[in-house]
Order: structure tokens, then sequence, then C-alpha cells
């Protein structure tokens, strides 16, 4: 099936005609085209956006949000189509698309929807000057939305909801490597009767399409989630044009288990934590620290339920463990178990390719856990982004402590304690962004959301998003 353009609410072939090859992971073949957009395409794009701007940034925000709320319910109604498109494309399994992935999208419609009718801004009166200031919160223009394909439809919505929401009209680019359901947005998007123009979806690689939205005078922010590196290409790029910049980048998590937690509980999750969506996910508890005295028994417990993960075709409903994104990224992952090796890792189980029956060229790998001598190793501190996770034990707080900060992310950490001092203490000092307790992924949309260090700059979520895809200008009346 042959993805196209979606520009001024119409589905476009690219003008050079140029396309790039959509792989199904599950099987390793070709199963349609997408289009390689040039710089002409994504002009025609801006042009789009920027003459739904004028009306659009108009719109009354009860209609705004009868439009993002419509668009949310559509994307419910067409569960079943976007999941099993979501999971064709990427490799995840259905379940998880079904659960996760494409309730989320609907959510985050719904969410802004809501968000923008509650958004407020500020007023100031300079008693004695007879004076009075207020904060409008007015949307940037033509803002430019990229982002990964580890979650696609989900962290694309996360992005163009607050976008449209706030006023904002948009040229987004999905993942090449996943482009299938925003193809499938732009038809759901008119059916709730977004106007013309509002979401233009370009389809392309990073380094043609994404560097023509980067390099655009006139996109006058981004929002980026995706790889580190490309993040601080982007930052290169936009600094001297003073785009606004949003960027949510790699992670390498901490997950801290001290003997004093629930065990099952916390067990289980770091089960999920570990290999949800084959740990492709920024979120992943990737490096685990377990207290000394549990360790062993922690050990033998973790790798023997890791050992009953099913790896198998994604559309089976009984399927843990999908297939792996595309071939250079499985070749990437496996690169790292070789590095393991290297480094005097052991390997406790996993580490191997699987063949499915049938798909005998799917992208599949076993989870994959190793022991860890110390924690400064490479397969310690670099992101891995794979169904693979360090475990090392530890003594004391303080010594745990330092470990998990001393890697050159920040995103997450997740901690397993029911110490109360321990918890306030140590959530003050991790350096994250988000510090789960007792929990993973638990995720409430009002909150902030995003990284420190090589994690990123500035925060996605709730208001925190509205203020990015708004400039706020303060009117001071003199009476
Ligand atoms: O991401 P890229 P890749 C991490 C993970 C992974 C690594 C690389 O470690 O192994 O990044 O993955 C677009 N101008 N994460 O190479 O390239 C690109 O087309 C503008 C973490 O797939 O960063 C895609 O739409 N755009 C992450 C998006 O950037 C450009 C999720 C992300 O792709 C561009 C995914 C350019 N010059 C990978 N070059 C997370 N934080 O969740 C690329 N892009």
């Amino acid at each position: 099936m042959n993805i196209q353009n979606f520009i001024n609410g119409k589905y476009i072939n690219p003008i050079n005609d140029n396309w790039i090859n959509n792989y199904n992971p599950s099987n390793g073949e070709i199963y349609g085209q997408t289009p390689n957009s040039s710089k002409e395409d994504l002009e025609n794009a801006y042009i789009s956006a920027n003459s739904a701007f004028k009306q659009w940034s108009q719109t009354t925000l009860e209609d705004r949000s009868r439009i993002l709320i419509k668009i949310s319910e559509l994307l419910e109604a067409n569960l079943q189509r976007f999941a099993e498109a979501e999971s064709k494309d990427n490799g995840k399994p259905i379940s998880l698309a079904k659960s996760v992935d494409i309730p989320r999208a609907a959510s985050n419609f719904r969410f802004f929807g809501n968000a923008i009718t509650q958004f407020a801004s500020e007023s100031h009166e300079s008693v004695g000057q007879q004076a009075i200031n207020y904060t409008l919160r007015q949307p940037i223009g033509v803002v430019g939305c990229i982002s990964p394909w580890n979650l696609p439809l989900y962290l694309f919505t996360w992005k163009i909801a607050p976008a449209i929401a706030a006023g904002n009209c948009i040229v987004a680019k999905p993942s090449e490597i996943t482009p299938m359901t925003a193809f499938l947005l732009g038809e759901i998007c008119n059916e709730a009767g977004l106007p013309k123009g509002v979401l233009n979806i370009v389809h392309g690689l990073g380094n043609t399409t994404g560097q023509a939205i980067i390099e655009h005078p006139n996109i006058k922010a981004i929002s980026f989630t995706g790889g580190t590196e490309t993040g601080a290409h982007i930052a290169k790029v936009a600094a001297p044009m003073f785009k606004k910049l949003s960027l949510e980048l790699g992670g390498k998590n901490p997950n801290i288990i001290f003997a004093d937690c629930d065990y099952d509980n916390m067990l289980e999750t770091t089960v999920r934590s570990s290999f949800a969506n084959q740990g492709q996910i920024c979120l992943c508890g990737s490096r685990i620290f377990v207290e000394k005295n549990i360790y062993k028994k922690f050990k033998s417990d973790f790798v023997e339920k890791v050992k009953q993960l099913k790896v198998g075709h994604p559309s089976k409903e009984d399927t843990n463990i999908g297939a792996l994104v595309s071939k250079p990224h499985l070749e990437k992952v496996m690169s790292y178990i070789n590095v393991a090796k290297k480094e005097d890792g052991t390997i406790l189980c996993g580490g191997n390719k699987v063949t499915v029956k049938n798909y005998e060229n799917g992208y599949y790998l076993e989870p994959t856990v190793i022991e860890v001598k110390t924690d400064e190793c490479r397969i310690n501190q670099e992101e891995i982004f794979g169904p693979v996770v360090t475990i090392m034990p530890f003594n004391t707080e303080d010594d745990v402590l330092e470990m998990a900060n001393k890697v050159k992310y920040g995103l997450s950490a997740t901690l397993w304690t029911n110490n109360l001092k321990r918890t306030m203490r140590m959530s003050n000092q991790l350096q994250a962004g988000i510090v789960w307790v007792n929990t993973w992924m638990l995720r409430d949309l009002r909150t902030p959301f995003g990284g420190i260090k090589a994690s990123g700059v500035g925060r996605e979520g709730g208001f925190e998003a509205l203020r990015f895809f708004t400039e706020a200008k303060n009117v001071c009346i003199k009476y």
C-alpha cells in the first residue's frame, strides 16, 4: 500500500516521485512505499498551513475543542484498524497497540480538546502606578512536529493535539520507518471537520524531509522526539533562526530496587518496564540496581520470568515480545550484546535472534538480561533501546544514587521502596525529569513530561505543552 502526503486536506504523491520502501518487521518484507518528500513538497505543506492559520487561530475554543474530541472519538471507533496498522508497521504486539498506542492517541486529542478550554493567562495590577498588565498567550503560527518510530501515533498525536488546540497550524513528519498510522490519521481529521491546512503531513527521510522542516525560516517552533544526536543537530540548525524548541531525547533509566519493596508487584512491573514494546520506549528501566541482600533472589526470579515471555508474531494475541522495528535497529541492538560479551558481562538469559516459524526473516530477538560488574561499562552507559537490560547489586543508598546519576541522560527513574524518608531523599536527588515510585509508566497527561541533561530540553504535557505552542505577550495599560 502506498502512503501519500496529506497537504491542504488532500492526499497527494511527492512532487519528484521519490519513494522509499516501507518494511514489515514481522517478516522483513517490503509492503509499501512512502514518499521521500523534497523541499518543494515541504514548501507546499508550509503554504497550506500558513494560509489556514488566520482562520484557525481565530476559531473559538469551543469549536477547536469539539473537533479535537471528535478526532478522538473517531480514533476510538477505528481502534482495530489503527491497531492492526500500527502493529504491522512497527512490529509491536497487537495487544499493546490495542491497549496502549491507539487508546493513548485518542486520549491525547481528548485531553488537549478539554485542556484548551481551561487554559488561562495571568494579569498583574501595577498597584500605585495606575496600570494593569495582562498576558496574552497567542499561537505561534506554523509549527513543525517530528516524531519517532517507537510509539508512532502515540507520540505523533502527543505533539499535534496541543499544537492544534493552541491555534497553530502544523507541518508534521512521522518517522519514515513507521509512517502508516499518521497517514491514516488524515482521513479521520477530515471526517472530524478539521479545516483544510491546519494539519499537513509530509513523509520522508530525516535528512531530506526532516531537514527541510528544521531549515524552514518561517516554521517558528519545532517539537521533536527522537535520538539525542538528532536532537543536537536540530538544535544547531534551529538556534541561529531563534526557533522555539522542545526536544524529547533518549534515556538510560535506572530502576532501583530496595529490599523493603512490595516484591511481587516490583517483579511483575520490572519485567514490563524492561521489555514492553521490545524495550523500545525511552522510559524503559534499562539499568536495574538491586539491594545486595535480595540480589540473588531477584536475579533468579527475574530471569525465570523473563524466560517465560513469548517472542512471536505481532498479530498473535498471546505474543509478549514482537519484532524489533527494523533490520538496522536489530543489528544495532545485537552489536551491544557483543559489546557486553567483550566487556565481561554475563548473559543470564537471551542474547540470540529468534526464528519465528513462517516469519523467518522477521527481526526477532530474545529478551536479554546481562549481569554487569561495573556501572561504567558501555552497555550500562549507552542507550541500547531494545529488549536488553543490565542488572547489578548495590550496597548503600549513596552508592546507588551515584551510579543512577552517573550517565549522560536524565529522563526517568524508578524507585522501589516502602521507606518514606528514603523515597523523599532519593526522589529529590535523582537526576531525571520523571521519578516513579513503586510503579512505572503511570501517566497523568496533566503532568510535565521531559528530561534533563542529554535527555532533552523543554517539557510536554498539560499546560506545559500549551505554553510551548504559544507566545506570551504582555499588554500594559495605563489608566
Ligand atoms: O532516531 P532519529 P533513529 C533513540 C534510540 C535509537 C536512536 C536512533 O536510541 O536507537 O535514537 O533512532 C527525524 N532533521 N531513539 O535514528 O533519527 C527522523 O526522520 C529533522 C529514542 O530512528 O532521531 C524521525 O522522524 N528530522 C527516541 C525522527 O527524527 C530528522 C525514539 C527520529 O529519528 C533528522 C526513537 C534531521 N536531520 C529513537 N534526522 C525516544 N526519545 O523515544 C532524523 N530526523
